[in-house]
C-alpha cells in the first residue's frame, strides 16, 4: 500500500480542499446549489421549433407517442415528457413505446407505431437515426422529436426530423447532461409557452436520469438539479425502489447512494426482464395504478395482493439476485484463469462463461480479485474479440486505456482511462498479451491511495468529522469522498481486536483522540489482520491507515469514526 497527497491538506478548510482537489473553484457556489435554472432551453438549438412542433399537434389534439430508450436515462426521460404532457390535459392520449429487444437503441425500428400517432417523440436517442427518420416522415407521415445528448456522428442536414441536442448546440454550456435534462429543458420551454408550470415536480426524474448515466456532477447545472431532485423525490416507482433499498441507503439520497443502490436494480431489470415486463416498468414509472397483482410468498397458501410499485421492485430484486449469482458463479473460474496469466496484464477469454452485458461489471471484480488490470474478451465471430479493459481501484497504471490503445495488436479501446471497450482481432491475443506485459514489467501493482489529507492520529479533532458527516450527500461520481491517510496510530493487543460473525471486522479505538476505527470485510491474510490476530502480548504497532471520515450513532451516542480502507504497519514496538 502505498499513497500520494493531493492539494493542500488544509484540514481547517475540509470542505474547500477536497472540491478543490475534484476541480471545482468556486466552492461555495457549489455547494451552495439549490435551484436548477429555468431559463437556459433558449440556448438549445431547434428549441423553438420543437415547441413550435408540438402545439401543432397537441392544438389539434393527435395522439402522440414516446419512444423508452432502455435505460434508467431513457425511462426517467420517457416518464418526464408524459407527466409533463399529463400535466397540460390529464386525459390527452400519449402512448409509451417499449422496445421489444432489451438491448435495442434509438430508432432501430423494433417497436410498432399505431396508424394515428402523428407525433412521435423520442427522449435520450435518435439523433443519427436519419434513414429511421425519412422513413418515418416521408413513408407515414410522422413527425420526430428528439431530446438527445448523444454525440452525433452523421450529417442530418436533410433529416426531416426535429433534434433538439445539447452536443449539436454550440450556446449550450452543458455538455455533460443526460438525456432527461435535454427533455426537461424541452419541458421548460413548454411551461413557458403554456403558462403551465409542472416541471417543478418532475426534477427527481432528471436527477436520477443523470446519476445513473454516469454525468459529471461537477457541472453546475447538473448537480442543482440533482440537488433538487433528490431532495424530492415524487415518482411513486422511484420511492418503491429507494424503500425496497432502504437497508443499504440509510435514508441516505444522494448521487452515491441513488448510483450504487437504485441504478444497478433498475438496469439489471432491463437488462433481464421480458417485453411484458419491461412495459409493466412503463407504467409503474407513469404511476398507473389501474391493476394490481396477487403473488403467492413462498411458504403459504394463499395470494397477496401488491400494487403495481411492490410487483415490480419484486421483480427487479429478483432479477437483480440472478444476476449477481451468475456473476459469482463466474468470477471464480475467470480468476483462476487470470492466476495463469504470467505478468503484469490478464487477458482472459470469458467466452461461454459470462453473459456478455455482464463483461464489465466482472472485470472490475477480477481486476480486483488478480490485482492485475484486466481485459475480460468475448469471441464476437472466428475472427474478433470484444470485452472489456478494467484496472482494480487505486492501480498504479492511471491510464490503462491509453496504453491498449496504443498497442498495434488492439484495433480499438474506447472509454474512461480505467474502463473501457476493447476490440481485437484473434489472430493477435497472443502478441497484444506480450506487447502489453512488456510495457508493465517491472511497474508495481502496489495501490496507490490518491489522499486528500496527511494527519497524525492525535490531529484528528471532531469537527472534521462532523464536517464530514454533513457532507454525505455531496459525494458521488467525480467528487469522490476524501480519503485521509492517517499516520502513527499505536495499535496495542488492548485498543485492537476481530470481531463479527464471520471474523472479518477489525476495531481499533484510539483513547487519545476519542475516535473508533473499523475495517470491514479484511482479508484475514492482510499484514494488520495477522498481527492483530497473534498479537496476545504487550507489543505495540505503529500504522498508518488509509480511510474515510464520518460519525457512527450507537445507542443514541454519536462517536467520530474511521472506515479504514488500507493500513500498513510501519514499525513494532516490544513493551
Ligand atoms: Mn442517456
Amino acid at each position: 500500500m502505498n499513497y500520494k497527497l493531493i492539494g493542500s491538506n488544509d484540514t481547517n478548510n475540509i470542505i474547500k480542499t477536497v472540491l478543490n482537489n475534484r476541480g471545482i473553484e468556486d466552492w461555495k457556489g457549489y455547494i451552495n446549489l439549490s435551484k436548477a435554472s429555468r431559463d437556459t432551453y433558449e440556448d438549445l438549438d431547434n428549441i423553438a421549433k420543437a415547441v413550435f412542433a408540438f402545439e401543432l399537434h397537441y392544438g389539434q389534439k393527435h395522439p402522440m407517442a414516446i419512444l423508452v430508450d432502455n435505460d434508467v436515462d431513457g425511462i426517467c426521460s420517457g416518464t418526464l415528457m408524459y407527466k409533463f404532457i399529463k400535466a397540460l390535459d390529464p386525459n390527452y392520449d400519449v402512448r409509451m413505446y417499449v422496445h421489444r429487444k432489451n438491448k435495442s437503441h434509438g430508432l432501430d425500428g423494433d417497436f410498432d407505431i399505431d396508424d394515428d400517432i402523428k407525433l412521435l417523440i423520442v427522449p435520450d436517442a435518435g439523433s443519427n437515426d436519419v434513414e429511421e427518420h425519412k422513413r418515418l416522415y416521408y413513408d407515414l407521415g410522422i413527425d420526430c422529436l428528439c431530446l438527445d445528448h448523444h454525440q452525433v456522428t452523421v450529417d442530418t442536414s436533410d433529416s426531416p426530423a426535429i433534434i433538439v441536442n445539447n452536443q449539436m448546440s454550440d450556446k449550450y454550456v452543458n455538455k455533460g447532461c443526460c438525456g432527461a435534462s435535454v427533455t426537461l429543458e424541452f419541458c421548460r420551454a413548454l411551461e413557458e409557452y403554456y403558462w403551465e408550470y409542472a416541471c417543478d415536480n418532475l426534477l427527481d426524474l432528471a436527477a436520477v436520469a443523470n446519476v445513473c448515466d454516469i454525468m459529471p456532477i461537477t457541472e453546475f447545472e447538473t448537480r442543482a438539479i440533482i440537488n433538487e431532485g433528490l431532495a424530492n423525490i415524487n415518482n411513486k416507482m422511484l420511492q418503491q425502489i429507494i424503500k425496497a433499498q432502504d437497508f443499504s441507503m440509510k435514508g441516505i439520497v444522494s448521487p452515491h447512494t441513488v448510483g450504487f443502490y437504485v441504478g444497478p436494480l433498475i438496469n439489471a431489470f432491463i437488462r433481464m426482464a421480458t417485453y411484458e415486463e419491461r412495459k409493466l416498468l412503463v407504467r409503474a414509472f407513469c404511476e398507473d395504478e389501474s391493476e394490481t397483482f396477487s403473488y403467492t410468498k413462498r411458504g403459504e397458501s394463499f395470494p397477496t395482493e401488491e400494487n403495481i410499485y411492490e410487483h415490480v421492485v419484486r421483480l427487479m430484486k429478483s432479477y437483480k439476485g440472478k444476476q449477481d449469482r451468475q456473476r459469482q458463479s463466474a468470477l471464480p473460474t475467470l480468476v483462476n484463469k487470470g492466476k495463469e496469466c504470467v505478468g503484469n496484464v490478464a487477458l482472459i477469454d470469458a467466452t461461454g462463461i459470462l453473459d456478455t452485458a455482464l463483461t464489465g461489471v466482472v472485470a472490475i471484480k477480477v481486476s480486483e480479485a488478480l490485482n492485475m488490470p484486466t481485459l475480460l474478451l468475448q469471441k464476437r465471430n472466428d475472427k474478433t474479440y470484444g470485452g472489456s479493459g478494467r484496472v482494480f481501484d487505486n492501480c498504479p497504471v492511471e491510464d490503462f486505456r491509453s496504453l491498449v490503445d496504443e498497442c498495434p495488436y488492439t484495433t480499438l479501446a474506447q472509454g474512461h482511462p480505467g474502463a473501457f471497450g476493447i476490440e481485437i482481432p484473434a489472430e493477435n491475443i497472443d502478441a497484444a498479451r506480450e506487447w502489453l506485459n512488456d510495457k508493465l514489467s517491472g511497474v508495481s501493482m502496489d495501490k496507490i491511495y490518491h489522499v486528500d489529507f496527511e494527519v497524525d492520529a492525535t490531529d484528528l479533532s471532531i469537527p472534521m468529522f462532523q464536517v464530514l458527516d454533513q457532507s454525505k450527500t455531496l459525494w458521488g461520481h467525480n467528487i469522490d469522498e476524501p480519503l485521509f491517510a492517517i499516520k502513527e496510530l499505536h495499535i496495542t493487543a488492548e485498543n485492537s481486536r476481530i470481531c463479527g460473525k464471520s471474523q472479518n471486522t477489525i476495531q481499533i479505538y484510539d483513547d487519545v483522540a476519542n475516535v473508533k476505527y473499523v475495517m470491514f470485510f479484511c482479508d484475514g491474510e492482510g499484514e494488520l489482520y495477522q498481527w492483530i490476530n497473534n498479537n496476545w502480548g504487550d507489543s505495540e504497532a505503529v500504522i498508518t491507515v488509509i480511510g474515510t471520515l464520518g460519525l457512527s450513532s450507537y445507542e443514541g451516542k454519536l462517536d467520530s469514526q474511521v472506515i479504514i480502507k488500507d493500513a500498513r504497519i510501519e514499525r513494532t514496538i516490544q513493551n
